[in-house]
């Protein structure tokens, strides 16, 4: 066989392929493969030619739908004119100009903006950047970071550190020294079923306060927390939860940091959770939707007297030795301009809020299907725990997610949770289609 086989005949040679596939089941997916050969708007094509639904956005990230003539036509131009430039010492017009650009789009009081190449980065960035604000202004002894369970905060040591899934922290040692998590927030005793923000566990905040009396608040640097906490099982804040947060933050100098990379760009029908929830953190880490994820691109907003503090030493000396060779990408900046132009003119980043109400209807319309345990729903997020099958945690999970992928469409699953989040251009039609397909495929799962 021809070993550099074309994209169609690409299945069948999977099973010795060297790519080692990054959070995948390697041998099981190479043996039955699911692949995406072209991507239009709010489908997926397959290579052999089936019409996909996308239910995530990609990984959450394609909030525009997919292949946006601006975007594409943006970086066709950019990879032709400087495919690279250095951003150490050395700058290019696209970066400043995207930077000014953004700078619009962000909720009040952020002001200032530093590049990465992915969520990840931006956390590590982020925290990197409280440590380094309390040293100089001489609080260096704030040296704890704090997260939450079941929070995602990327793949890096600092974000795997204080994120809290269990899944990924225990095989890669000791992590990050000092780092300590306050309870998560799910409550399904009290809260299962909830539409929006649930009720109860306003009191979960009361933790970060517990840890200051612990640790000292003095040595504390920064709290992270996702708003809505999404890839480890979507849950959403309790009503006043970070309101509280701020609250204690605020009274013992501790940086709230909001990781926004998927609450980010709309997907609540607002630019950003910190707009939706009317709480402002010190930094927000961003990623995915900053570009549509057409080229990869993170990015961390902060409060001007954050920026402030690093300008202040000798002018000729690197304020913050931190940054990526690929920070501030030319390709990356004119992929986030074009998708800037796509979500203004298309008033996509609070569509959301408009289809908020039929999105939970539909989703809290498979309440009776078999094996539901809870559903969760904040704007254009919707979350179908399913009790996992004794001895078996995550398989009816997969299943859900091969059956659906069958049927049509593509439905990302954590655990045993199915997460949907398709492109913010999504029609009503299609809402009906993806939460059609969902209700067959439950009831087809044993
Ligand atoms: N923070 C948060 C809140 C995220 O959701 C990251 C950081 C890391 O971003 P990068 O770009 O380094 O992957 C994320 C990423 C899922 C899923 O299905 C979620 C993410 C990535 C892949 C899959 O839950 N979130
Ligand atoms: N490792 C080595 C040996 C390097 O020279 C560099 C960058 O110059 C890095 C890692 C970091 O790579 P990046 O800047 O793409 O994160």
């Amino acid at each position: 066989m021809n070993e550099r086989a074309r994209p169609e005949s690409l299945g069948a040679t999977l099973e010795s392929s060297p790519y080692f596939m990054p959070f995948s089941m390697n041998r099981a997916f190479k043996k039955a493969p699911r692949l995406l050969a072209r991507a239009e708007g709010m489908y997926y094509y397959t290579p052999e030619g089936r019409k996909i639904l996308d239910g995530t956005s990609g990984l959450w990230c394609v909030n525009a739908g997919h292949c946006r003539k601006p975007i594409v036509e943006a970086v066709q131009k950019a990879v032709a004119t400087l495919d690279f430039a250095p951003s150490f010492q050395m700058g290019h017009p696209l970066a400043f100009e995207f930077a000014e650009r953004l700078r619009k789009f962000l909720p009040q009081g952020l002001t200032r903006i530093f590049f990465t190449n992915s969520g990840s980065e931006s956390v590590d960035s982020a925290l990197k950047i409280a440590l380094a604000y309390h040293r100089a202004r001489g609080e260096g002894h704030r040296v704890r970071l704090i997260g939450r369970e079941k929070g995602y905060h990327g793949v890096n040591f600092g974000g795997t550190a204080v994120g809290g899934i269990v899944g990924n922290r225990k095989v890669f040692g000791a992590l990050v020294a000092g780092v300590d998590h306050i309870r998560h927030t799910h409550d399904p005793q009290r809260n299962a079923f909830s539409r929006g923000q649930p009720r109860h566990g306003v009191e979960f905040a009361d933790e970060l306060e517990r840890l200051t009396q612990l640790h000292d608040p003095s040595t504390i640097a920064a709290l992270i927390v996702e708003p809505v906490a999404c890839s480890g099982g979507i849950y959403v804040p309790p009503a006043g939860y970070l309101q509280k947060l701020r609250e204690i933050c605020d009274k013992h100098g501790i940086l709230l940091i909001f990781d926004e990379v998927i609450t980010g760009w709309g997907r609540l029908g607002k630019p950003f959770g910190t707009d939706y929830f009317g709480v402002t953190p010190d930094l927000i880490t961003s990623a995915k939707g900053i570009t549509n994820g057409t080229v990869p691109m993170g990015a961390v907003f902060m409060k001007e007297s954050l920026y402030q503090a690093f300008m202040t030493g000798p002018e000729l000396a690197i304020e913050l030795p931190h940054g990526y060779t690929y920070s501030a990408h030319p390709l990356a900046c004119a992929a986030g301009l074009g998708t800037l132009q796509v979500y203004e003119e298309e008033g996509l980043l609070t569509r959301a809020a408009g289809l908020e109400k039929y999105w939970e209807e539909g989703a809290h319309s498979l309440r009776d299907c078999p094996n539901v345990v809870d559903i969760r729903n904040i704007g254009l997020i919707a979350a179908i725990e399913l009790a996992p099958r004794p001895g078996a945690p995550s398989a009816r999970g997969l299943e859900a997610h091969v059956k659906a992928f069958e049927k049509g469409c593509y439905m990302r699953v954590s655990g045993d949770t199915i997460a949907l989040a398709p492109p913010l251009i999504v029609q009503k039609a299609e809402i009906d289609q993806l939460f059609g397909t969902a209700r067959e495929v439950l009831k087809a799962l044993a």
